[in-house]
């Protein structure tokens, strides 16, 4: 093996960052211009192969994608056996590997990771990987396949697919043939699930009007239209119209439109025009984020984004387990960032009356205190979430006898939800779908759902500056605890606006630093982040 990897590897040379700086496993992995990237793809491989022996020969996912960032970029990330993200504790490995200096290198800490965690390099493993529809994408995945062919890996490429169906198809493989087995080993598996699943959460409700989806040119068009098609529409009348679908045309990828422009630009996709009145949403470039909203007659913009969906589910949820009888054995808690709207904070908190829990960015963070619910809601502000059931919650919602038909209705509609909402990761289709069904069963539209609270003003600035690595934070990213004195200019300015909060961090996905601010009003908010970010540009340019 050490053999085939060394001649492979010789290929892949890595292309050396300069000025002491690191490729690191960032928020999703690594991302960044894809022309540096199929050294790293080819090393991910290597790691893949050492995962999967570790895990006993259980299969490994990667994915190819750089999610909401524009078409230039691309990535690379590992998916754990379960459908989560890779175990933390192996970072550290994935950056040790992608930074040997040589393939001489290479090999020997490909080894000391082996020898250091036992693993036993003669068991059978197996990896399977999707891409998104950048064109970088099938030279990554020939990096990715000779690392696994020096490896003996068996290996599947299963082309274009989303995020959250290739963390679909990762725990469904590992879970085949066995009584948690969580869906057919196949994309149309996991649309029949969902399917399904939907239809039974309706429960015989109807959906008012056209839903317009806007894909962000991305991988979500292609794959909703299928979606789309093994929907049986005679139970369910779901009428979509699918917009941003070019997949032809590289440069138009989250260009303009899509979840992230239009929770970060708080405005609809420049094209088309939307409907006024008309109900919308929008999902990132590898469709696993989802922002909802409309715009009414005077063109005015209003957003419902993942503290709302968040909010929404907590209601919805709890309001079944209430109705299910379930309320003092299921522990439903919510978990969000730094991000998340002090409104929505103060919602689920004083008015839903459940517990809220503020990790760091990334779902990898927010998925894994979510575990410790029985029912765990997580959502980060823009659209990245999903809502997570214990063993002992499906237990619970399948032994429990109903004694009326209204809790018969509950407990069904819960397993339901189960099925139809992604365990493994955030998935714009099936949260979407979880929406769908929550206004229907309300008989909601999407200003009802806007009245549960009022958003607090805020802005989000994105700053690019000369190192964003001398930024390190601390208190779930709200404090900087690098470069010294930043965050005392930073309190410095807070203290003088009203009700106000604001923090910056530097980007895991981007060449960049984000600074998050909200206050009393809409201009104090502007003005506010507009201080902030010119004190980080003064710190980050030094
Ligand atoms: C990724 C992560 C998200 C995170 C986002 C932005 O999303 O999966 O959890 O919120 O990056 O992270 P950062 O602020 O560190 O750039 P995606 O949709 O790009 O995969």
């Amino acid at each position: 093996m050490e053999a085939a990897i060394l001649a492979t590897s010789q290929n892949y040379p890595i292309v050396p960052l300069g000025g002491g700086q690191a490729y690191t496993y960032g928020t999703a992995g690594f991302r960044m211009k894809a022309e540096l990237l199929a050294p790293i793809c080819f090393r991910v491989g290597l790691l893949a192969f050492l995962r999967s022996a570790f895990m006993n020969s259980q299969t490994i996912g990667v994915m190819v994608t750089a999610s909401h960032n524009p078409a230039p970029d691309n990535g690379v990330k590992i998916v754990d056996p379960m459908g989560e993200m890779l175990e933390q504790d192996w970072e550290k490995y994935a950056t040790a590997l992608v930074n040997a200096a040589t393939d001489q290198e290479l090999v020997k800490i490909f080894n000391r990771i082996a020898s250091e965690l036992k693993i036993n390099l003669k068991l059978p493993t197996k990896v399977i990987c999707g891409r998104d529809t950048r064109p970088s994408g099938p030279k990554l995945v020939a990096a990715l396949t000779d690392a696994l062919a020096a490896t003996n890996t068996e290996f599947i490429n299963y082309g274009w697919l989303t995020t959250p169906q290739l963390h679909y198809l990762v725990r469904a493989t590992n879970t085949e043939g066995n009584p948690l087995s969580y869906g057919k080993v196949s994309e149309d598996g996991y649309y029949e699930k969902l399917a399904d699943a939907f239809i039974r959460a309706m429960n015989g409700r109807k959906i008012n009007g056209t839903l317009t989806v806007d894909c962000a040119n991305g991988i979500g068009a292609p794959k909703l239209i299928k979606f789309l098609k093994s929907l049986p529409q005679d139970k369910v009348n779901f009428i979509v119209k699918v917009v941003n679908d070019n997949v032809v045309k590289p440069d138009v990828l989250n260009l303009n439109c899509g979840a992230d422009f239009v929770k970060t630009k708080q405005r609809a996709p420049l094209s088309p025009e939307p409907v006024p009145s008309g109900r919308s949403c929008s999902f990132d470039g590898d469709a696993d984020r989802l922002i909802y909203y409309w715009t009414d007659a005077e063109k005015r913009f209003s957003m419902l984004d993942g503290d709302r969906i968040s909010s929404l589910a907590a209601l919805f949820l709890g309001n079944l387990v209430e109705g299910a009888g379930l309320k003092d054995e299921l522990r439903i808690g919510v978990v969000q960032t730094a991000y998340a709207n002090g409104a929505s904070t103060a919602y689920i908190s004083q008015h839903l009356k459940l517990p809220v829990i503020c990790t760091p960015t990334g779902v990898k963070h927010l998925h894994h205190v979510a575990q410790n619910f029985d029912i765990g809601i997580y959502f980060e502000a823009n659209g990245h979430g999903t809502v997570l059931f214990s063993p002992d919650a499906l237990s619970a919602l399948k032994t429990t006898a109903p004694q009326s038909p209204a809790q018969k209705d509950c407990l069904d509609i819960l397993l339901a939800l189960s099925d139809l909402i992604n365990q493994t990761v955030g998935d714009a289709i099936s949260d979407m779908l979880l929406v769908e069904v929550i206004l229907a069963h309300k008989g909601w539209t999407l200003s009802d759902w806007a009245m549960t609270y009022m958003d607090l003003p805020n802005r989000l600035v994105r700053i690019e500056v000369g190192d964003k690595d001398l930024f390190k934070t601390t208190d779930a990213e709200r404090r900087l605890s690098r470069p010294q004195g930043a965050q005392d200019e930073i309190d410095n300015e807070v203290k003088k606006f009203k009700n106000a909060r604001s923090f910056a961090r530097a980007s895991g996905t981007e060449n960049a630093c984000r600074v998050y601010a909200e206050a009393a009003t809409w201009s104090e908010a502007n003005e506010l982040a507009e201080r902030v970010a010119r004190i980080i540009e003064r710190y980050g340019n030094q």
